[in-house]
């Protein structure tokens, strides 16, 4: 059986043996979406030209569908095609399954661990030291949904996954949420079967270039090679960056973070474009030192990152959407780590009861043990102190807060009230 994977804002299909490893790319690909509940899509053809895509590229024209065998494939007219993949995407559909209300909760539960998709590598967002903890801001929430769900932080199964498995791992059930570096989009919400719960870091994309290279500026890159992550956004907004100026590039695809900078440091491409996160972080493994690279001041895309389920389990999305929202809430509230107790037992502000769920009122909605509030914030502390712990003033990166500030510091990061 086939499956099917989500790149920037289109689909990708994965098979095994004979079958479509990678049929197309992406992100102009034009998709004919069917209800959410078929997870098999169909791709017109003439947008399959993903190099990695044999059995794709040797078809032409019209609906065809990965899950065919080649050989089945040229037996059959269009029509017969046509028919064959809409009967196997429903069946496909149905077989991976619809998501239920609290269906997410209770295997978690049940199971007393939390998968959860990751990037690895990716500084400040979800990596691992040399005893193999991971840490970053992808991870916290990890353990943030542990420790509420669950009960433990510790609680958690980190699945490492390339951007091309990302979606499909979530649609699949191997992992109950995806906390990978993920841009929020409307063709990955409505097209892959996914939802986001928030945005835990607002990103965008930039561009790194050797400081003794002639590029000052994205124009001087015309006609360059520029290494890029395939099937993510950052492919798909360089692309619609220069076409719309008419200027030439060859993009240098990889398949992930360590084949990139590979390529880039090897002096592959003139520059490397990614999430400016990223690129702060890629710069910290030059070979020599990283003031031998710079990132250009210009940012070509919003990338709003965050933890992303898969559609249809609505109690889930509201468990983790107000998870999410805890530690925001708590930089505004000025809860920390190391006061959540003290400021838990305090009956001086009703916002902070409230806040912190002190009667287990909305645990009990939620389907959860009370003290989930406390014991996200014991496991992870506030959004300031995972932002300073992982991208900030503590951490090796050393970003500056910018947009991710609360929203009463001229920054973008807003709960709704815990009323
Ligand atoms: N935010 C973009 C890019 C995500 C992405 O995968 N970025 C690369 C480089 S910025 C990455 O983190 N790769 C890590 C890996 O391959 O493990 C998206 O959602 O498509």
């Amino acid at each position: 059986m086939s499956s099917v994977e989500g790149g920037g804002s289109g689909v990708e299909y994965r098979g095994s043996g004979a079958q479509c490893e990678k049929c197309h790319d992406s992100h102009d690909s034009k998709v004919s979406f069917m209800k959410m509940g078929f997870r098999l899509l169909f791709v017109d053809n003439q947008y399959n030209k993903s190099p990695s895509a044999p059995l794709c590229r040797g078809m032409k024209g019209g609906f065809s569908c990965a899950v065919l065998y080649r050989p089945i494939h040229r037996l059959l007219s269009k029509v017969w095609r046509f028919l064959v993949c809409t009967a196997l995407a429903l069946a496909g559909g149905f077989y991976l399954t619809e998501s239920h209300a609290g269906e997410a909760r209770a295997r978690v539960q049940s199971r007393r661990m939390l998968n959860c998709g990751v990037s690895d590598g990716r500084v400040g967002f979800s990596s691992r030291d040399a005893k193999g903890r991971w840490s970053g801001l992808d991870v916290d929430f990890c353990r943030a949904v542990a420790a509420a769900v669950i009960g433990d932080g510790e609680n958690v199964k980190f699945v490492p996954l390339l951007t091309t498995a990302r979606f499909l791992a979530l649609r699949s059930n191997e992992i109950d949420v995806l906390s990978r570096n993920t841009t929020w989009t409307i063709g990955r919400e409505i097209g892959l079967g996914v939802h986001f719960v928030g945005t835990l870091y607002y990103d965008g994309q930039g561009f790194i270039v050797p400081r003794k290279s002639r590029v000052k500026q994205i124009a001087d890159l015309k006609g360059a090679q520029i290494c890029v992550m395939e099937r993510t956004t950052t492919e798909e907004n360089l692309a619609d960056y220069f076409n719309a100026r008419n200027w030439k590039y060859v993009a240098v695809p990889a398949k992930s973070l360590e084949e990139a900078t590979r390529d880039f440091f090897a002096g592959r491409c003139a520059a490397y474009t990614a999430d400016r996160s990223s690129l702060a972080a890629v710069r910290l493994r030059a070979p020599r030192a990283p003031t031998d690279y710079v990132i250009l001041p210009e940012q070509i895309s919003k990338e709003p990152l965050g933890p992303a389920i898969k559609h249809g389990d609505e109690d889930w999305l509201v468990l983790l959407r107000w998870i999410y929202f805890a530690p925001i809430a708590a930089e505004e509230l000025g809860v920390t780590s190391q006061n959540v107790r003290a400021k838990g037992q305090s009956k001086a502000d009703p916002r902070l009861a409230k806040f912190l769920d002190v009667n287990g009122a909305f645990a009990k909605l939620l389907g959860i043990e009370p003290g989930w509030v406390s014991r996200i914030l014991g496991s992870v502390g506030n959004y300031e102190e995972m932002f300073d712990r992982n991208l900030g003033k503590d951490s090796a990166l050393k970003l500056d807060r910018g947009p991710n500030r609360l929203w009463n510091k001229g920054g973008l990061m807003y709960s709704p009230p815990f009323l």
